[in-house]
């Protein structure tokens, strides 16, 4: 795999922005994720090589260490800036359908929840791992969720609940998502979430974290970047 593809990973799981970045000490001076996607494109790297060698092979290691907890939430959230900076310079190709995400997931804080910073992290691993987002934000309703989901068609929806209040709504909403779109997938998490309860209202998939929904996705839909 060319060097370059190599460092750019390298630059997305140790949180390497650009060349100014002070962060991590041991690269200081050295080109970052922006400077690096630049230099691939100019070389005439393909964008998809970059976003799928590159890019998504970083973000895969950066979910693994902090399943693992060998990394924390700040290690997370500069390697999602590293990888939102190197985005910049592919979202062209993206608009002009050069490359193609995976498929869609439509996410969201379920109704009377206003806790969004889980679901963020998950969605920007989702992204990091060629999903597409669609996120409703927090409070929603089951209807949001059932007119996001017809309007674009995605392969799964996200939930998030933070209180145990508001987990009797992810109950009811999941229901009625299942009732009206069957074949959605159904991915439910946030701290109260566990696996039982996640299996009593009929949801596809728990996960504590990032990871193991986004493993979840990529074995149920392997996707083709070609
Ligand atoms: C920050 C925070 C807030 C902020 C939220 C800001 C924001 N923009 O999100 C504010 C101040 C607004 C807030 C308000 C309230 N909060 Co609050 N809050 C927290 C706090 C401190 C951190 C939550 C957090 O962001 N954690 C960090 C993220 C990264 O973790 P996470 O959300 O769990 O997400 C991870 C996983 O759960 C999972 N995940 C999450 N979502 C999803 C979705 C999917 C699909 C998957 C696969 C995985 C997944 O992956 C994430 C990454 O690993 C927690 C306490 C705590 N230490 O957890 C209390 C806490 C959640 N809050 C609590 C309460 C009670 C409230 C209030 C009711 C307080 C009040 N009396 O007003 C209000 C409720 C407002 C509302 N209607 O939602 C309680 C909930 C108790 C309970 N069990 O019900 C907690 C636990 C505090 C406590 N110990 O009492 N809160």
């Amino acid at each position: 795999m060319s060097e370059i593809l190599k460092r750019i990973a390298v630059c997305v799981e140790r949180g390497k922005v650009d060349a100014r970045s002070f962060h991590p000490p041991e690269m200081e001076g050295q080109d970052g994720a922006d400077e690096l996607t630049g230099k691939a494109l100019e070389k005439g790297i393909s964008p998809n090589d970059i976003l799928t060698k590159g890019l998504i092979a970083g973000m895969q290691r950066v979910g693994e260490k902090f399943r693992d907890n060998t990394i924390y939430l700040p290690d997370v959230l500069v390697s999602a800036k590293s990888m939102s900076v190197s985005m910049e310079h592919l979202s062209p190709f993206f608009n002009s359908g050069v490359i193609k995400h995976k498929g869609k997931i439509v996410m969201g804080t379920v109704a009377g929840d206003l806790h969004d910073i889980g679901k963020e992290i998950v969605a920007m691993f989702f992204e990091g791992g060629g999903w597409k987002i669609i996120d409703l934000g927090v409070d929603v309703s089951a209807e949001k969720f059932n007119q996001a989901i017809k309007e674009h068609k995605p392969f799964a929806v996200g939930l998030s609940a933070l209180l145990t209040t508001t987990m009797i709504s992810m109950e009811s909403i999941a229901k009625e998502i299942k009732t009206e779109v069957p074949d959605v997938k159904v991915i439910v998490g946030g701290a109260p979430v566990t696996k039982d309860f996640a299996d009593r209202i009929g949801a596809d998939a728990y996960s504590s974290g990032p990871q193991g929904a986004l493993d979840y996705l990529n074995m149920s839909c392997p996707g083709d970047y070609s």
